[in-house]
């Protein structure tokens, strides 16, 4: 009996440290592998969905990642004058020229995946990155670092990591059907155009904000307003005549932050290689979708 009574606080101890070992392991994100989650069906399991992108909402992930306290509502509030707008209005005949010649610069858009060696001045991509930064952010955060790689040796160590985690995608976490149904696209874990185009830029997404007092900001949808950045960043590239390739690296997040030694407030939205097309640049023969198909007028 005494021996009982002695045991059962060690025992209360020992559960209590096994259950508290299986939470922290059911909260841990893999982040070398994309693992199906238990139970979920073969409809739901979608291995295109990068773990690494995901807001870490919870406070105790919050808490994991750095230290730093949370702005609370109020403290951020400042006046903001509001001034009058009025941008260039134009007459209905040129909003149709224009809008037609627009269309057709971006209809010209391709993803290229051949691209030249031969520079590019630092002031266009510079603008190009301006343009992006014009885009609409939640609370106007503008939650979005753009990184630009021109050092052939960092381009270089990019390709190693890349090359190494696709390989595993293609081989491994996409499955057949995913492989398969790029198979007309002619991609693979091969990605030369990391070693030969003249920019590489990083997208990273910042999942908070850091002030200069060392608190911590809400960036409200913060990846969609990235991927808005991305959108008009592809167009303004389109509109100098240089070409890229929208590649989303699967998993090669951190591996890649780190490298870049970004913190840990950045994940990697998307890598676009940058460059003149090679002259022997080939692109599938894809067609879009007729307007009656993606239009609906109600
Ligand atoms: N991220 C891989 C696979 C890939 C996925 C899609 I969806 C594409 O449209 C093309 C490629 C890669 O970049 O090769």
């Amino acid at each position: 009996m005494a021996l009982l009574s002695v045991l059962t606080p060690v025992l209360a101890v020992i559960l209590c440290l096994v259950l508290g070992f299986m939470l922290v392991k059911s909260r841990e994100t893999p982040s070398t592998t994309v693992e199906k989650p238990a139970g979920a069906s073969k409809a739901d399991f979608r291995p295109w969905v990068d773990q690494d992108l995901q807001d870490d909402t919870d406070t105790t992930a919050r808490q994991d990642e750095d230290d730093g306290d949370w702005v609370d509502g109020n403290e951020e509030e400042e006046e903001l004058p509001h001034v009058p707008y009025s941008p260039t209005r134009y007459p209905e005949e040129a909003m149709l020229q224009r809008s037609q010649e627009f269309y057709t610069v971006l209809n010209q858009r391709r993803s290229v995946r051949f691209i030249s060696p031969e520079p590019v001045p630092r002031e266009v991509i510079d603008n190009v990155i301006r343009t992006a930064g014009t885009a609409p952010s939640g609370a106007h955060t503008e939650p979005w670092t753009f990184v630009v790689v021109s050092d052939p040796k960092m381009k270089h160590q990019i390709r190693l990591v890349v090359e190494e985690e696709e390989e595993v995608n293609y081989r491994q976490r996409m499955g057949d059907k995913w492989v398969n149904d790029l198979a007309p696209l002619r991609t693979n874990w091969i990605k030369e155009y990391l070693d030969v185009a003249p920019y590489l830029l990083l997208i990273f997404k910042q999942t908070y904000g850091m002030l200069p007092n060392g608190k911590k900001r809400t960036h409200y949808y913060n990846e969609i307003s990235v991927s808005i950045s991305c959108g008009i960043l592809l167009a303004a590239l389109q509109n100098v005549g240089l070409v890229t390739v929208t590649s989303t690296p699967l998993n090669c997040g951190p591996q890649l932050r780190l490298l870049l030694k970004r913190p840990a407030n950045e994940k990697l939205l998307m890598l676009l290689p940058v460059g003149y097309p090679a002259a022997d640049a080939t692109v599938p023969d894809l067609k879009r979708k007729p307007l009656d198909d993606i239009i609906a007028h109600i």
